[in-house]
């Protein structure tokens, strides 16, 4: 069943705060806000893409300075798997979408995937 929530007058959700109609008292509830679901985005070793585009991919999409892209490239290369983010669901589909297209646009067989965190 729907509950209703709290707003402020302001449209916004309040901080929990609700004035009563009839007394005026100003009564604590739980505001319903829930948090979203978390995705790790991953990425796949393969015996074919170059260090160096795995670098460039970790940049250009998720942000990563040169020495964390290193990084995170070299344990994918030794352990076969590594995580480049946390996002929400449709960020993280974004993200997997856009590096297998540009893995795919310039020949590589890099994969990348998501799961629930
Ligand atoms: N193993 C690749 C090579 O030796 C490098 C590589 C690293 C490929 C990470 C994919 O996700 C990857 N050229």
């Amino acid at each position: 069943m729907a509950k209703i929530r709290a707003m402020a007058s302001n449209g916004g959700p309040d901080k929990g705060k609700e004035e009563d109609g009839r007394t005026g008292l100003v009564t604590k509830t739980r505001p319903k806000t829930k948090r979203p679901h978390l995705y790790k985005v991953l990425i796949l070793n393969d015996d074919y893409t170059p260090m160096e585009f795995v670098v460039h991919v970790l940049e250009k999409y998720f942000n990563k300075g040169r020495e964390e892209a290193t990084r995170i490239m070299l344990h994918v290369h030794h352990k076969g798997v590594g995580m480049c983010g946390v996002y929400t669901y449709e960020v993280a589909e974004t993200k997997v979408t856009q590096v297998m297209d540009f893995s795919r646009q310039h020949g590589h067989p890099l994969q990348c995937t998501m799961e629930k965190e």
